[in-house]
């Protein structure tokens, strides 16, 4: 087992790993940037190394300093959190070159879920269902026409480095396909220095749903359940649910088993996220996500199972802790994502928190970072902490998620507690019945 664990993250997401560092014995490093100095992973880790002043590119990005920051404590691994460097293979390909353990997966399957037409065809090679499209990158008006007439119209028109829905343009019919072509590959080399597209079938109205999965690099593979994401704005997820409200339990078991089989054959390592879109009760592969994700506590919480603990070991070489029939299912979980902005506009609402008062209690979960008197800087992402509550059917998890939202308290900036005040009244809410769509058709209609 690793000695001394290097945590490259900030806010919520250190403070996790850091609790699981505890629980393994091991010692922690935080890294902080100049406008970190009183953060809480900075005062709960054993060391901390400032690594670059208040941008993220200079200090939760900057490669050189944290592989410094490594060196000088003699961390023997680095956890990346989400976001930041989780997903940089060249960060894992360097950690590897000095000796340094990567708590994620290798680089190259890094590289290949990076790459979304690779992405896709592998996970065609693996036997995961795929959305009719492309078989492959598109280069020409003429093949994408020819695509279009075979998969049939509306077409999307996808960034191969794209993903989290950046370079995405629908064509409709085939009079809108030239523009749709010619601005998705100009958007693409814009955004990602890379004008690679591929074209799928356009699903009007489906579900995000995604399969946690986690593997050992030794040929174990685990799948944890679904999770239903499609509660977002502009690609920002804003409310969790697991297992998937609305999948039957055998087709649950079924998308799971095909998941967990295809990590086994990529001897994948680590804790990953395959992403579905869900529409007509069947499931369409978009894309793979190749690290630990904000909404993994759902998971958690309905299989008692601690993932960040978990890709821990199997990065320190240990064999996976359970088989899949070691996984079982209790009751319902929902997280709902608390962030210091605007509720009905979104805007950034950075500042002082004058009070604060988390949610307790049975079946309450609360990962966050603040305190009471803590100063949110206005540089990185809005996300101040995550409520999750649990309960033995959706029903009693939602009372629970109401009670829970009455007792939270966050006074000195704005927040999106109010929106889900408003969001567990709605019929919508309560029957389970939303798509990706349904957020902002509620925002746009209760503008006020
Ligand atoms: C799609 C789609 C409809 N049809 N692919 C957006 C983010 C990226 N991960 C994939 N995305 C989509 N891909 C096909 N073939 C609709 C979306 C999409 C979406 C997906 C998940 C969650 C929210 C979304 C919001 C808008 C569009």
């Amino acid at each position: 087992m690793f000695s001394k664990v290097l945590i490259a993250n900030r806010g919520e997401i250190a403070l996790r790993i850091l609790r699981a560092c505890k629980e393994l014995g091991i010692q922690t490093v935080a890294i902080h940037s100049l406008a970190d100095a009183n953060a809480m992973h900075v005062r709960l880790a054993d060391e901390s190394v400032c690594v670059g002043p208040n941008a993220a590119k200079d200090s939760y990005l900057n490669i050189p300093s944290i592989l410094a920051a490594c060196q000088i404590t003699g961390a023997d691994a680095v956890h990346p959190g989400y976001g930041f460097l989780s997903e940089n293979a060249r960060f894992a390909r360097i950690l590897e070159e000095h000796k340094i353990a990567f708590i994620g997966p290798s680089a190259h399957h890094i590289e290949i879920m990076g790459d979304k037409i690779q992405a896709k065809k592998t996970a065609l090679e693996l036997g995961i269902p795929c959305v009719p499209g492309s078989a492959g990158a598109v280069t020409s008006e003429a093949q994408a026409k020819e695509t279009a007439r075979e998969i049939g119209y509306p077409v999307l028109i996808k960034a191969a480095a794209g993903g989290g829905g950046r370079g995405m343009k629908v064509a409709k019919t085939e009079a809108e396909l030239s523009v749709a072509f010619s601005t998705a590959r100009t958007e693409a080399k814009a955004a990602f220095g890379d004008d690679a597209v591929y074209m799928e079938k356009y699903l009007g109205k489906p579900r995000h749903i995604e399969v946690q999965v986690i593997g050992d690099g030794q040929g174990n593979a685990v799948h944890l359940g679904t999770r239903d994401c499609s509660l977002q704005r502009r690609h920002q997820k804003v409310w969790e649910e697991a297992l998937a409200p609305t999948v039957p339990m055998d087709q649950q078991a079924s998308i799971g088993e095909i998941c967990a089989a295809a990590m086994r054959k990529l001897k994948y390592s680590g804790a990953g996220t395959i992403e579905f879109l869900y529409e007509n009760d069947e499931f369409y592969f978009i894309e793979m996500n190749t690290r630990l994700q904000v909404e993994h506590p759902v998971s958690e919480r309905i299989t008692n199972f601690d993932i960040v603990y978990e890709q821990i070991r199997v990065a320190a070489g240990e064999k996976l802790s359970l088989k899949q029939d070691d996984v079982e299912y209790f009751g319902h979980a929902i997280e709902v994502r608390i962030n210091a902005e605007d509720p009905q506009t979104f805007a950034p609402s950075p500042g002082k928190i004058t009070y604060y008062h988390p949610a307790g209690g049975v079946g309450v979960r609360v990962d966050s970072a603040v305190y009471q008197g803590y100063n949110i800087p206005p540089y990185y992402d809005s996300l101040i902490g995550k409520l999750i509550v649990h309960g033995r059917t959706r029903p009693e998890c939602l009372q629970r998620l109401r009670r829970a939202l009455d007792e939270f308290i966050v006074d000195g900036v704005k927040t999106t507690l109010p929106l889900f005040r408003r969001l567990i009244n709605e019929p919508d809410i309560q029957a389970g019945n939303y798509d990706i769509h349904w957020l902002e058709k509620y925002l746009e209609a209760n503008k006020q």
